[in-house]
């Protein structure tokens, strides 16, 4: 079968055929080229999503490319039954970049973050000495890491659990960018680790108070329990550092990546940790048949390289003041708050205006940017961080033309 000839016919294969576990916007993509998209119509549009921020590097970055067909001619998959050699590259080059002592490749966002999980618990059984199966992990009110049955276990949104149960025991929710409460939480000494997102991205860009990450990362230290960043969505260049928690010097004991690991190309994700953490899982107890696979390390080595060699969190940072003043000076009834760090950004529409969220999101579908909605009110703006100033500029426009249709 050959890719769908038009915009309805897509829609209706899938419709028939697939699962209904999304609500798209009505638009079909064909092809992609830095920050456009194509439908098969040949409608161009500029790319405010970045598929969740994972195509930062721009669609069919020419590097990554040429790096994912020369290895897809070569080698693709040998599992960790043997060596292959690419993996130390890939080893070596992450830790250097992110500056931690070892990694663990994977494949998607999720399975990494469930791997910080089982880490953080081991460790708390070898170092900490909790007795077996007391663990606790302190995680945030609105989080999001995913969705297998863990992340589903942690969450708080009845969307994301609801007729998922039982879930997994061992978390204990607090609220996010509260302080007190997490101190309150790290009297428990069957606490092993807080996790949270630097920035809560599915909660809607939820920017903590200046401090937060620091405080928390002192706290978490004193208290003997590991911090755990969840940067998945927030790293790699996307809020203006290359890790959000770079704004606040922050160097969380775990990390989790992905998404922008690969450039959006295919699943590649990673944790990150010290030696002391990690060699805590020793041979046989955790891995997967594709993680560290040749093709994955040598697409993630080329996606970081284009990140550094394009400077592109300074891009982000510089890009998303531009965006971000722009967006600030509309006096529009439906514009409630414009807020985010880098190019994380979100627009609050009005809850009680004359258009929601999503049909501001179909308005600009038609001027030609792609955005989509996170909650009922908030549109999530995170364009390819390589966008020009000309290029945020017609994003700006579509904005305002769309937002001044819908008064
Ligand atoms: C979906 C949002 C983004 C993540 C963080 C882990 C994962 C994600 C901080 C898991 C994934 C996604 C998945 C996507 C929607 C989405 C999302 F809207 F939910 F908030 F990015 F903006 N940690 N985020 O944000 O990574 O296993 O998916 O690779 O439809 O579920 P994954």
């Amino acid at each position: 079968m050959k890719r769908a000839a038009s915009t309805p016919e897509a829609i209706q294969q899938e419709d028939r055929y697939g699962a209904h576990n999304y609500h798209p916007l009505p638009v079909v993509l064909t092809r992609g080229q830095g920050v456009h998209l194509w439908d098969p119509e040949g409608k161009r549009y500029i790319d405010f999503l970045s598929a969740y921020s994972a195509v930062n590097q721009g669609h069919c970055h020419p590097r990554i490319i040429s790096a994912l067909t020369e290895q897809a001619q070569r080698l693709t998959l040998t599992s960790r039954a043997f060596h292959n050699d690419s993996l130390g590259p890939f080893c070596e080059f992450v830790s250097r970049t992110f500056g931690y002592e070892r990694v663990l490749p994977a494949n998607g966002g999720v399975e990494a973050w469930e791997a910080s999980i089982k880490l953080a618990r081991k460790w708390g059984y070898q170092k900490k000495k909790i007795p077996e199966g007391r663990a606790k992990i302190v995680v945030c009110v609105d989080n999001f890491h995913g969705r297998t049955m863990a992340a589903v276990s942690a969450s708080t949104s009845a969307e994301s659990r609801n007729e998922y149960g039982p879930y997994l025991p061992g978390f204990v929710v607090i609220p996010f960018n509260d302080i007190p409460a997490l101190e309150q939480a790290l009297r428990d000494p069957e606490v092993v680790a807080f996790n949270a997102e630097p920035i809560q991205g599915e909660a809607g860009i939820i920017v903590p108070a200046p401090g937060y990450l620091k405080q928390v990362s002192e706290l978490c230290r004193k208290a003997g329990v590991l911090f755990i960043a969840d940067e998945i969505q927030t790293g790699i260049a996307r809020t203006g550092k290359l890790l959000a928690c770079d704004h606040e010097g922050v160097k969380p004991d775990i990390l989790t990546l992905g998404k922008a690991l690969s450039g959006g190309v295919m699943p590649v994700s990673a944790i990150l940790t010290s030696s002391e953490i990690m060699l805590c899982i020793r041979p046989g107890e955790h891995g997967s048949t594709f993680g560290g696979n040749p093709l994955a390390c040598q697409v993630a080595i080329a996606a970081l390289e284009v990140v550094r060699d394009e400077k592109l969190a300074e891009n982000s940072e510089k890009m998303g003041q531009i965006f971000r003043q722009e967006l600030g000076s509309f006096q529009h009834p439906l514009v409630a708050e414009v807020r985010g760090k880098g190019l994380m950004n979100a627009l609050v529409i009005h809850p009680n205006g004359n258009a929601s969220a999503w049909d501001v999101c179909t308005g600009l579908m038609k001027n030609g940017v792609l955005a989509k909605p996170t909650r009922d009110n908030i549109i999530r703006f995170t364009p390819p961080l390589i966008i020009t100033e000309e290029q945020i500029q017609e994003g700006v426009a579509a904005i305002r033309k769309t937002l001044g249709e819908l008064a």
